[in-house]
């Protein structure tokens, strides 16, 4: 995604030009390039989508964006870098990624403490304000220097947290390769990454082997290592090279069950695991379930310590101290039917080139199928309000849905199999007022109608709370696409009552989705939890704007898990015929 990195590259201008440049119209050049910044984070479209498609005077329309700022979009579509962006960066080798959470330590004093201290990193600074030497600069006081050195020690303790989707294919690759190392008998990535928490502050990493120092140095030596920043004989703590820290350990064999469930926590599962054993005489650390006496009854196979425990095995995801060690006491009746990584038929959340999709309908379709084993697919191009995204109009809709029809003919003319089915559908924009932008009887002649919010987030929570509820009360909207609207790390989410929402959609048997795109994963865990309790309607969707991305549908099924959904509370587990008869 080409947006993100314009984003990162014109705040680093912005950020830049103030230190570079000394004439007083620079402030005009800034804001310029942070307007543009903050309106392409909000875009639902791909700059280049819209550059393949109208140009330059394509880019030009986007609010915020002028004429020299296009012009940089476009070096960087063409050439995947801007000569500006680099003319500053050569010139000042700052590091300032690192500087840009330091709440009161902005580019002007930045500027200073560069031209008169050399400064160019947080380790920079950190050393010159504990050597005083920042106190007996001019404007500067022992006063300010003491506020940097606070500031400093605040940002170690916020950093951001990863995502999960951007860092699991990195994870799986290491994973891999050390599973694949001689020395290694078994690996697993526990901690959060097993949990399938959307975000995760470190990665930690259980080995068994016989052979502890080989395995250690064959892991600090790996090229993705940035920094060793601690090495024992039988574990390793590294900085790899995006910034995330690894957590190595090493343990024996017959720990190897104990240590994946001691690492994969959290925390408080494990105190009242751990808990549960002194309940019943035992004694349980990463080395093992043992008894009073000290001798090992559990300890090589991770089942097993839930066994002992006279507990159900408890999925990783599901392992937060919210009520899931009474739940999976074997006394409890009630199997809980869990909704798993294979379950999901189809998708009814994704984009074609019609709009702001990179691909044909009929190139989603058969990669779906044949990639991923869908059963159908809806499409869901986004409809007329939303211009940026060449939104469909009533007419192209209709255009769109005898074209499926056809096309749902000529992708199943050589299956022998199953029939794979596309659904004519749409990503219907909610107005500000909750009404929609499509008019009602061609919405009737859709499979399925979806529904979302892309403007006027910042209504109050009784208005966005009306809207959402005005939507969901609409007899021809079947699903409600990412209902919070929250983008992690980025944008808080609408504010809205949650639980009248969720209770309007069970009155009115209105679906919402879990919308897989990993920095979306919305609804939330706690939020999934609460509709199953209420008996609301789940789908688990991708929005995919490319093939590529039915692989989130992963994270999209992780968080469901997370919120304890069954399969039988996800719709897409349906087979289609069920599925279109269930809609409202
Ligand atoms: P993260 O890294 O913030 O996303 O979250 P986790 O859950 O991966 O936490 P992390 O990396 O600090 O530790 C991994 C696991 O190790 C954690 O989930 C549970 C276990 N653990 C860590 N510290 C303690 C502790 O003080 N007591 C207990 N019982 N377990 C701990
Ligand atoms: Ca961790
Ligand atoms: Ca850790
Ligand atoms: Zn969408």
């Amino acid at each position: 995604m080409k947006n993100v990195e314009i984003v990162r590259i014109f705040h680093e201008i912005a950020y830049l030009i103030q230190i570079a440049e000394n004439d007083p119209n620079t402030v005009y050049k800034v804001r310029a390039y942070e307007k543009a910044a903050d309106v392409i984070e909000n875009l639902t479209v791909g700059l280049e989508e819209i550059y393949l498609k109208n140009g330059v005077q394509g880019l030009r329309k986007i609010p915020s964006i002028g004429n020299a700022i296009s012009l940089k979009i476009e070096e960087f579509i063409k050439s995947h870098k801007i000569d500006y962006h680099q003319e500053l960066t050569t010139k000042i080798p700052l590091k300032i990624s690192e500087f840009y959470n330091m709440r009161g330590i902005g580019p002007k004093t930045i500027k200073i403490l560069y031209e008169k201290l050399k400064i160019t990193s947080i380790s920079d600074l950190e050393k010159a304000a504990s050597e005083g030497r920042i106190a007996k600069l001019n404007g500067f006081s022992k006063m300010k220097e003491k506020n940097i050195l606070r500031t400093i020690q605040l940002s170690k303790k916020n950093k951001t947290r990863y995502l999960l989707g951007d860092v699991y294919p990195l994870i799986k690759k290491i994973e891999s390769r050390l599973t694949t190392e001689d020395s290694v008998i078994r690996c697993a990535v526990v901690g959060s990454f097993r949990r399938m928490k959307e975000t995760m502050g470190d990665i930690d990493i259980l080995v068994s082997t016989k052979e502890p120092e080989k395995v250690v140095n064959f892991f600090v030596n790996m090229p993705e290592v940035e920094e060793i920043k601690g090495k024992g004989k039988a574990k390793a703590f590294v900085e790899l090279s995006n910034g995330i820290g690894v957590d190595l350990l090493v343990v024996p064999e017959e720990s190897f069950g104990s240590a994946s469930q001691y690492f994969t926590g959290n925390k408080d599962h494990n105190i009242s695991l751990r808990n549960l054993a002194i309940s019943i005489g035992l004694h349980l650390n990463e080395w093992g379930l043992f008894t009073k006496k000290k001798k090992q009854i559990a300890g090589d196979d991770e089942q097993e310590i839930y066994e002992k425990l006279h507990l159900d095995y408890i999925p990783p995801e599901l392992r937060e101290n919210c009520g899931e060690i009474e739940y999976f006491s074997n006394n409890q009746k009630e199997r809980l039917d869990l909704i798993d990584y294979g379950d999901l038929k189809g998708d009814l959340h994704t984009h074609s080139e019609k709009t702001d999709g990179t691909m044909s309908i009929k190139d989603m379709a058969l990669q779906a199928r044949k990639k991923f084993g869908l059963d159908y697919i809806a499409i869901t191009d986004h409809t007329k309000s939303l211009r940026l995204a060449n939104g469909l109009n009533e007419n192209q809709l209709l255009d769109q849905i005898n074209k499926i029809q056809e096309l749902n003919d000529v992708i199943n003319e050589y299956s022998t199999d199953s029939r794979f089915r596309i659904l004519s559908s749409a990503e219907v924009n909610i107005l500000k007022d909750g009404t929609l932008d499509i008019v009602k009887h061609v919405l009737d002649k859709l499979d399925i109608v979806g529904a979302s919010i892309h403007s006027n987030f910042s209504l109050s929570k009784d208005i966005q709370t009306e809207r959402l509820t005005k939507a969901a009360k609409n007899p021809n909207i079947d699903i409600l696409f990412h209902p919070t609207g929250r983008i992690i790390n980025k944008r808080e989410g609408y504010s809205i009552d949650v639980e009248k929402i969720l209770n309007t959609a069970c009155e009115t048997r209105t679906v919402l989705e879990i919308n897989s795109s990993y920095n979306r994963l919305d609804l939330r865990d706690e939020h999934i939890r609460l509709a199953v309790q209420n008996g609301v309607k789940l789908a688990i969707n991708s929005d995919a704007h490319h093939p590529v991305h039915f692989a989130y549908l992963l994270f999209g099924i992780g968080q469901a898990r997370r919120g304890w959904a069954k399969k039988i509370d996800i719709i897409n587990t349906l087979k289609v015929d069920t599925l279109l008869k269930e809609l409202k």
